[in-house]
């Protein structure tokens, strides 16, 4: 565990035969709960095996524990699955996109996240993305009347929302948010014209009727997609919202199971779904899942907060690289301390991210560095309506 500006888990895998892999373990807000899993239940499994197994050591670790799924336990499989990745892309002197196939295009699209105060700020700062050369800008506002509103942060480049010892307490009031969010992307698109892909995350506030009506009135300003317009615990009520609106639905990012996402894929609910390596059982399951995507034209958009370490940040761009029904990743940039502690190929220009030629993911932890930032425990907020009823975060 360490805590170079956030708090990361990394399982670092070694052979006897001198290479090692390393592995995000990360569940933000819930990091000693993955550790726990991994020395008490997984790591003791792991010793004397073959490190080329991956499927069967995947098999083992899913199958082999009788309580199958849940984020603690596919965390800590992602991690095992990532780090015996690298090791076999280090066996193999290959980067794991030339492993799973090959480059299926020269460059992975990324969208960053501006945010602001208001709508001036939110806007000012999709232009500052834009000229930094990205090509795709997630934008959020803070909402006059409601306090705490998601995805504004303190800082700009480097927003983190869990940044309190206990849950700090944000309120939320959906009408006002309604009535505002077509608003923000009024001026983002009268301001920055056609040539840039918005994105919003509305982070599961809104019933499956107001998503609808929030999707109905985002669409003269043509979002790449809108993420998480309602919590996914019911899959069937995405068919409210598809039947409402023609902007684009993204979900997943919370997902750790294809079971979790099948019934949205198969019934072509939304269109693109957002699970990635960390959090999804690793390389090997989340190319299932987007196996299962690619018959339905469900293509990928893999989460990519600052939450998740550069070791999941490497996996998933060579998974990016290479998956055919590819959409687009996130990026939201680490701090300097971060990207010190894991050194890594991969880089950003003009808009497009790349995982780099190095064998393996590309992506290291100097754990001399590492042990210099201790863990510090942090939660994520938590949400109220102005009544003091809880909400969703
Ligand atoms: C996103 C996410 C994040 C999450 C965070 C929780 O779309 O990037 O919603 O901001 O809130 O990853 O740990
Ligand atoms: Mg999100």
């Amino acid at each position: 565990m360490t805590c170079p500006g956030r708090n990361f888990v990394t399982l670092k895998i070694v052979t006897d035969q001198g290479l090692h892999g390393i592995g995000d373990a990360t569940l933000n807000g819930r990091e000693k709960a993955v550790v726990a899993y991994l020395e008490e239940h997984v790591v003791p499994l792991l010793i004397g095996k073959d490190a080329s197994r991956i499927e069967d050591i995947w098999q083992l670790l899913y199958r082999g524990a009788y309580w199958r799924r849940g984020p603690v336990k596919m965390t800590a499989i992602a991690a095992v699955d990532t780090a015996l990745w690298d090791i076999k892309g280090k066996a193999a002197g290959m980067p794991v996109y030339q492993l799973l196939g090959g480059a299926s295009r020269d460059g992975v699209m990324v969208y960053g996240h501006a945010n602001g105060a208001d709508i001036q700020e939110t806007s000012d700062e999709v232009g500052r993305y834009i000229e930094m050369g990205y090509k795709a800008v997630r934008a959020q506002s803070g909402i006059p009347g409601v306090k705490g509103a998601y995805g504004v942060g303190r800082g700009k480049l480097h927003y983190e929302p869990a940044d309190a010892t206990l849950p700090a307490e944000t309120l939320w009031n959906t009408s006002t948010y309604l009535n505002f969010a077509p608003k923000l992307f009024d001026r983002i698109r009268n301001e920055h014209g056609d040539n840039v892909e918005l994105l919003h995350d509305v982070h599961h506030r809104l019933t499956p009727i107001e998503a609808g009506r929030l999707g109905q009135s985002l669409e003269p300003y043509r979002l790449f997609w809108m993420e998480d317009c309602t919590p996914v615990e019911n899959q069937e009520a995405f068919r409210l919202v598809r039947n409402k609106t023609t902007t684009p639905l993204a979900v997943g990012e919370i997902f750790s199971s294809i079971y979790d996402c099948k019934d949205l894929i198969q019934n072509q609910l939304i269109d693109y779904i957002r699970a990635t390596v960390v959090h999804a059982g690793g390389i090997t399951h989340l190319r299932q899942i987007a196996g299962l995507a690619a018959l339905y034209q469900v293509r990928t958009g893999c989460h990519g907060a600052t939450d998740l370490s550069p070791a999941c940040m490497g996996a998933a761009l060579h998974f990016d690289l290479w998956v055919p029904n590819f959409g687009i990743q996130e990026y939201m940039r680490h701090t300097e301390e971060t990207d010190e502690v894991f050194p890594h190929a991969y880089s950003f220009s003009d808009g497009y991210l790349h995982p780099g030629e190095a064998p393996g993911i590309g992506v290291d932890i100097d754990e001399e560095l590492a042990a210099k930032f201790p863990y510090n425990p942090k939660q994520l907020p938590i949400a109220r309506l102005y009544d003091g009823t809880m909400w969703n975060w």
